[in-house]
């Protein structure tokens, strides 16, 4: 809260200098750096220098402190003012913040969490303000600390619909302890956005969702510490619709078009600097938060966990629920959250037995991804559960989940085309692809029930996104509940001294090959029938030595569009084998419709006759 250099005391007038500074520094690191958003950066400088001499509570020393506030730049291409603000508060040196974006640097061209006071990645609009409903969630109901999450938004991605769901779950939950500072500059990339300075349609829709609106002008200080010191008062969301101009204190950027995104040039940069009152020495002393409580919450196991055994057919979603319900009786950093499915998914088991652990997102897949990144900025491990198909609307939550470090467990339920009649709509068919190109995740894919309890239990101990996909209809008991299935392995389901082709699946189509491996042995055709429910990372060493034994014979089937599927992964893995292939690829090629599960894999030729032929085709070959 002390200024040193020139030795201000806080006030208007100290609020404008480190504006000033805020503004000169933004201009000076994008300008050195050679692209970035300066004018970005500007229109908010003044909302931030408000903001952090006087309500943020943040010990830059200790980022760790569960009772920190979090700051949270949901335009994150205004990464220069950021980076400004952790100069300003000494977090950084001159020569870190000179650094940006340069290679090598931690401050990329938008904020990630390689820097320690950065809680998310943000850069791709629309998701940092949903992601601090994640946090705000944590700080009332779970950690039950009085920070604060501060969310500093654009107003052109105001356009995404993401922003929307945040509004509602905001209200919906309560989230007094989260305010959405809105920089209306008028401008976005191109144009003009749809609102323009039209604050008071920002603050009627604010207000219908159940927020408390404030409208100031964004580069007045006393008007936001006014609208800071109300904000904290309320029992709402607050939010702050501040009217600013992009560029401001800059005549040749200020409010004008075709500004966006592009650093002063360097022969301009001193008559720019020089306008804002030149380079000044700044240093503020952030208020730190009044405790440093224990962590709140810890991985440890309260007791042993009991997962549930299964000794008759049943559905793996079902296993899901039932596992991650008996995690969570030994595990209090174990939390879900599904997307008004959860009797479809069985998180609903769940949520019955910890009800003050799971979160109900309704249908807003995006918002229920950001809210479970936002558990995991707080330390929880949040399982996520929709159909597996509804997660393509939150691909790039996911994405960006995984630039943001973030440990992340997704469960998709209703997997493929055995779902029958339900149609299309329903049918997960490109998860696994969509997955699989996450960074770093895990993709796990059951074909029975206590295979997928013992997932579950790995999946609490995963770090990164993890996914699992379940089946929605019952499926028959293949192993026992003391069989183990490590991520990274398979199971060899059917092997002799003499398997003619190896066939490579996971899930409902297991059940599909045994069948078709008990006809075939009729025929005196041996295969090797591996279960490869690790489909990344892939046992490709226990693939290729059972492709290897069988002539370079291959069959995969999956229920999922042969894109990115397990047969893609397959061939990917043995192509560094060398290993020469016959190989036949049964996928979900058409187009479904309705019809029972059997039907339907019949007709994509996925089912029992489809690998027997496959198997009969290239025996001999
Ligand atoms: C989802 C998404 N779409 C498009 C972009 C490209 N983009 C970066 S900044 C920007 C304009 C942002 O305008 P606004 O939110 O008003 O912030 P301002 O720069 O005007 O302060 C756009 C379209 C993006 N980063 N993310």
């Amino acid at each position: 809260m002390t200024s040193q250099g020139d030795q201000q005391t806080i006030g208007v007038e100290y609020w404008r200098a480190l504006g000033q500074q805020l503004r000169v520094d933004s201009i000076r690191s994008s300008t050195t750096g050679g692209s970035g958003h300066p004018t970005s950066s500007m229109s908010a400088a003044d909302l931030m220098a408000v903001l952090m001499s006087r309500y943020l509570r943040y010990d830059f020393d200790e980022p760790e402190n569960p009772a920190n506030d979090h700051l949270i730049f949901s335009k994150g291409h205004a990464s220069p003012l950021l980076y400004s603000m952790y100069k300003a508060a000494g977090a950084i040196t001159e020569d870190e913040l000179m650094s940006f974006r340069s290679f090598g640097s931690r401050f990329q061209g938008h904020p990630t969490p390689v820097i320690p006071w950065v809680d998310v990645a943000t850069g791709s609009l629309g998701q940092g303000l949903p992601i601090g409903v994640g946090v705000a969630l944590a700080g009332k109901y779970l950690d039950r600390l009085p920070y604060h999450v501060w969310v500093l938004c654009g107003d052109s991605e105001m356009a995404e619909g993401s922003m929307w769901e945040a509004f509602q779950h905001a209200s919906h939950y309560g989230l007094d302890n989260l305010t959405a500072i809105l920089d209306m500059n008028r401008l976005g990339q191109s144009g003009e956005t749809m609102d323009g300075w039209n604050g008071d349609h920002y603050a009627r829709r604010a207000e219908a969702f159940g927020w408390h609106a404030i409208q100031i002008d964004g580069h007045n200080p006393e008007e936001i510490d006014h609208a800071y010191a109300e904000a904290i008062e309320q029992d709402t969301p607050t939010f702050i619709i501040a009217r600013t101009e992009k560029g401001h204190g800059v005549s040749s950027l200020a409010n004008q078009l075709g500004k966006h995104g592009k650093p002063v040039p360097q022969g301009e940069e001193d008559a720019a600097i020089e306008e804002l009152g030149g380079n000044r020495g700044i240093t503020v002393e952030v208020q730190k938060p009044d405790s440093s409580p224990e962590p709140t919450v810890t991985s440890e196991p309260t007791g042993t966990l009991d997962l549930p055994v299964y000794e008759e057919a049943e559905a793996t979603r079902t296993a899901y629920g039932e596992a991650l319900r008996a995690i969570g009786n030994v595990r209090e950093d174990v939390v879900a959250l599904d997307g008004e499915v959860s009797d479809s998914t069985r998180a609903q088991k769940f949520a019955e037995a910890h009800p003050d652990k799971y979160f109900e997102m309704y249908i807003a897949e995006q918002q229920m991804i950001a809210a479970a990144v936002g558990l995991s900025v707080r330390g929880y491990a949040p399982f996520a559960s929709s159909f597996a198909t509804f997660f393509t609307r939150a691909y790039d939550f996911i994405r960006m989940a995984a630039i943001s470090g973030a440990n992340l467990r997704i469960s998709g339920s209703h997997a493929g085309i055995s779902i029958g009649p339900d149609g299309p709509s329903q049918m997960g068919v490109e998860d696994i692809a969509m997955m699989r190109a996450v960074h770093g995740s895990t993709v796990l894919y059951p074909c029975d029930a206590n295979q997928t309890a013992k997932l579950v239990a790995g999946m609490s101990d995963t770090g990164g996104i993890s996914f699992i996909r379940t089946t929605r209809d019952s499926t028959p008991i293949l192993y026992g509940s003391d069989e183990e299935f490590p991520v990274g392995g398979s199971k060899t389901v059917r092997e002799s001294g003499e398997d003619a082709v190896t066939v490579v699946t996971a899930g409902i189509t297991v059940h599909e090959a045994i069948k078709a491996a008990d006809e075939l042995a009729g025929e005196g055709t041996n295969i090797r029938l591996i279960d490869a429910y690790s489909v990344k990372p892939l046992d490709a060493a226990t693939i290729h030595a059972a492709v290897a034994d069988t002539n370079g014979r291959l069959v995969v089937v999956e229920d999922h569009h042969p894109e990115g599927g397990i047969g893609e992964a397959v061939l990917s893995a043995l192509s560094e084998t060398g290993e020469e292939l016959k190989f036949r690829h049964l996928a979900v090629n058409n187009m479904p419709g309705s019809g029972t599960g059997a039907e339907l894999m019949n007709e994509a030729g996925i089912d029992s006759e489809g690998i027997a032929s496959a198997v009969r085709e290239l025996k001999n070959k």
